[in-house]
């Protein structure tokens, strides 16, 4: 695998000192039994906290919220494996000047595999700390050079209910696909990405192989799974959860502990594993610890509002 070096922004660039000096704790808790001079010059530990460690792999892998197999959080990793997952072919329309069919592989193609450990926060308001690998969205959406009238990209997971158990069950609720959406802005900022790997092996089917969104400042149903089709847009896509329940869930979904979600407080957060002996609460933060990287991205929105 490679990294890249002098990746922009590189942690040493954006995190705070207390987590570079802990980047030999978070090695170690990875395993890789390496010292801090060989950490891969491209992980980026924007956003952590002192005390934020990698979630455990059986975890991370374990747990999930993946609808197309299920509605419960055991359901992805005992029945995901009937996805198909190679070969794989996206579909990308609308605002860009570069559009059509391609093979997942030529869309990777020398784009630089980075490392990145991010806060990954439930609307559910369990969270997790999870090292994954993949590639900045922003490089992977230039390739296909959105025009001017590209204001908002959608993404839209497989549909596959020969493969998807889920999308077979008549009381999901859910309209598949599954969809999400972010700004243009949003999806070009450097911390939006889209994961391969995690813990240093391809992406899990529950995770959402083969590449699925991840952006850390947002409650975690904005980070779409095994996503098929890219689609560039003057207006606001619709997006699954909006639909499903827009009293409850919004297009924006920025982590924001001070608007409750209307059934319970977001507050705070049970950081995984969480028991009921231990629930391991935490405050939960703006932007999900992200606020300095991204909260001028929102400058003039009543955050309240934009939920
Ligand atoms: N296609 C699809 N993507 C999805 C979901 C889903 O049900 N279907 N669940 C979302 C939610 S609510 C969360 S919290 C995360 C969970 O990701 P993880 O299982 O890798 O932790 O995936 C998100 N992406
Ligand atoms: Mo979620």
């Amino acid at each position: 695998m490679r990294y890249r070096r002098n990746s922009t922004p590189t942690g040493s660039e954006i995190t705070p000192e207390s987590i570079v000096l802990n980047r030999r704790r978070v090695v170690g808790v990875l395993g890789l039994g390496l010292g801090m001079a060989t950490m891969p010059a491209g992980t980026v530990l924007a956003g952590l906290q002192a005390d934020d460690t990698p979630t455990p792999e059986a975890i991370v892998t374990g747990y999930n919220n993946f609808y197309e197999f299920g509605t419960g959080k055991f359901d992805p990793a005992e029945y995901a494996h009937e996805m198909t997952v190679r070969p794989w072919t996206v579909e990308v329309s609308g605002e860009a000047a570069r559009t059509g069919t391609f093979a997942l592989d030529d869309l990777l193609k020398g784009l630089a595999v980075e490392e990145r450990i991010y806060r990954f926060r439930c609307v559910e308001a369990w969270s997790m700390v999870v090292p994954w690998q993949g590639v900045a969205l922003k490089a992977v959406l230039e390739q296909f050079r959105p025009n001017g009238n590209a204001k908002f990209v959608a993404f839209t997971t497989l549909e596959r209910p020969k493969e998807m158990r889920g999308q077979r069950a008549l009381f999901s609720g859910i309209d598949w696909p599954y969809v999400e959406g972010l700004r243009m802005d949003e999806a070009y900022h450097p911390l939006a990405f889209m994961a391969t790997g995690l813990y240093g092996k391809p992406l899990p089917n529950q995770n959402g192989a083969p590449w699925r969104l991840v952006v850390p400042w947002k409650y975690g149903f904005k980070s779409a799974k095994s996503i098929v089709r890219i689609h560039f847009t003057n207006r606001q896509p619709r997006n699954t959860w909006n639909t499903l329940q827009a009293s409850e869930y919004g297009f924006y979904a920025n982590v924001n502990p001070s608007v409750d979600h209307p059934r319970w407080s977001q507050a705070t957060e049970r950081r995984l594993p969480s028991t009921l002996l231990n629930p391991n609460r935490r405050p939960t933060l703006p932007f999900n610890g992200y606020a300095e990287e991204v909260a001028s991205l929102y400058d003039g929105m009543d955050l309240r509002r934009y939920f």
